[in-house]
C-alpha cells in the first residue's frame, strides 16, 4: 500500500480524519509505504522557507500520530530522484487528452490562470510514485480516484507495449461521510492551504484555540442535533467529526444529544478533538527538533532509492534507453 500527503500547509483535522487515521490503521494490515509528496507541492506557488518547514513538520506529525517507522517505509519524494526520472518515461506514454480530463487540474488551473506545466503533468508523477514500488493498493478520497485510474491506464498501456513491468494498482476508496468541511463555510472542504483562520482546525493549534473554533462553528436555526447534511450542514459536519474520532455511530450521537443545545454539543466535540490533539502535540514537541526524524528520512531515502532504481533500470532497458 502506498500513500502520501503534500506539505502544502499544516495538517488539518480533515487530513487527520480523512487520511492519517487510516494510514495508522492500514499499517497493521498492509506492507505500507508512506511518503511526503513535496514535489507535488511545488505544482502550485509556495514559499521556499514555508515548504521546508512544512516538510519537517509533516514527518514529525506522521510519527506523532502513530505511524510507526518500523512498520512503514517513510521517505521524502524529492530525496529520491528516480520518481522524476520514471515520471518522464511515463509522461511519454501518457496522452495530452487524458491529462486534460483530470478534474483536479481543471479546478486548480481555474483558480490561477498562470498555472504551470507541472500542474498539468502531476498525474504522471503520481503514477510514478505508485508504479515504482509495485503498489497494489492506493488509499484515496473519491476526489483522487481519477488519478489512480490514470495510473492504472498508464501501467496497462506500458505493460502492453514493453512487456510486464508494473503491477496494476487498485484504489482503496474510503467510505463516504468522512469529508470534513470548513467550520465557517460547511459547503467548502477543510483544506490545509486554505486561508480561513476560524474555519480550519490545524493539528498543532493549541487546545483552547481548537475549542474556540468549534464553539464558533456556523450552525443553523433548527436548534436540534440532527444528521441532515442538506439543511443542517454545520451540525452534520460536527457529527462527522465526533463520530470519526470516537467510533460512536451517527444515530447514537443524535440520540445522546437529543435534548442538548448546540453549545453543549459543541463543547463535547471540542473536548474530543482537544483530547486527541493534545496527545499528538506532546509527542510532536519531543520529535520536531530531534535527530530521530533525520534518521528515519535517511533510512527511507536509502531503501526507497534501491526499490525505485531497480524499476527505473528495468524501464530504461525495455524502452531502449541503453547503449
Ligand atoms: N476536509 C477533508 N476531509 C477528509 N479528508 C480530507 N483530505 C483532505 N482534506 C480533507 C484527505 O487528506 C489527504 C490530503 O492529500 P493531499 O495532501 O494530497 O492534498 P489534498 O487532498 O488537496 O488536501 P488539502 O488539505 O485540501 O490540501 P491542499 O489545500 O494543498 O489542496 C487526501 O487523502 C485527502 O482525501
Amino acid at each position: 500500500m502506498l500513500t502520501g500527503l503534500q506539505p502544502t500547509g499544516t495538517i488539518t483535522l480533515g487530513n487527520y480524519i480523512g487520511a492519517i487515521k487510516q494510514m495508522v490503521e492500514y499499517q497493521e494490515k498492509y506492507k505500507s509505504i508512506i511518503f511526503i509528496a513535496d514535489m507535488h507541492a511545488i505544482t502550485v506557488p509556495i514559499d521556499s522557507e514555508t515548504l521546508a518547514n512544512n516538510i519537517r513538520q509533516l514527518v514529525a506529525i506522521y510519527i506523532a500520530c502513530g505511524i510507526d517507522p518500523e512498520k512503514n517505509l517513510i521517505f521524502l519524494q524529492s530525496d529520491n530522484e528516480f520518481h522524476a526520472n520514471i515520471s518522464w518515461m511515463l509522461e511519454c506514454n501518457t496522452y495530452f487528452g487524458e491529462l486534460s480530463r483530470m478534474t483536479q487540474f481543471k479546478d486548480k488551473s481555474a483558480k490561477n490562470q498562470n498555472f504551470t506545466a507541472g500542474l498539468f503533468t502531476y498525474p504522471a508523477l503520481m503514477a510514478a510514485d505508485i508504479l515504482a514500488y509495485d503498489t497494489h493498493y492506493v488509499p484515496v478520497g473519491i476526489d483522487q480516484k481519477q488519478h489512480v485510474e490514470i495510473a492504472r491506464d498508464i501501467a496497462i498501456r506500458f505493460n502492453k507495449k514493453y512487456g510486464d513491468t508494473f503491477v496494476v494498482p487498485e484504489p482503496l476508496i474510503r467510505e463516504a461521510g468522512t469529508k470534513i468541511m470548513d467550520l465557517q463555510d460547511p459547503t467548502k472542504k477543510m483544506s490545509k492551504s486554505s486561508e480561513s483562520q476560524k474555519g480550519v482546525i490545524r493539528i498543532l493549534d493549541d487546545v483552547n484555540t481548537i475549542r474556540k473554533k468549534i464553539n464558533s462553528a456556523v450552525t443553523d436555526s433548527v436548534g436540534k442535533v440532527n444528521y441532515d447534511p442538506e439543511n443542517q450542514p454545520g451540525i452534520a459536519n460536527l457529527i462527522n467529526i465526533y463520530t470519526s474520532l470516537t467510533g460512536v455511530s451517527k444515530e447514537e450521537v443524535v440520540e445522546q444529544f437529543a435534548d442538548a443545545n448546540y453549545g453543549t454539543f459543541k463543547k463535547a466535540v471540542g473536548d474530543v478533538v482537544a483530547e486527541k490533539f493534545e496527545k499528538i502535540q506532546a509527542r510532536y514537541n519531543e520529535l520536531i527538533n530531534s535527530d530521530e526524524l533525520d534518521k528515519i528520512l535517511d533510512e527511507g531515502m536509502k531503501k526507497s532509492r534501491e526499490i525505485a532504481k531497480a524499476k527505473y533500470e528495468m524501464m530504461k532497458n525495455k524502452i531502449g534507453l541503453r547503449r
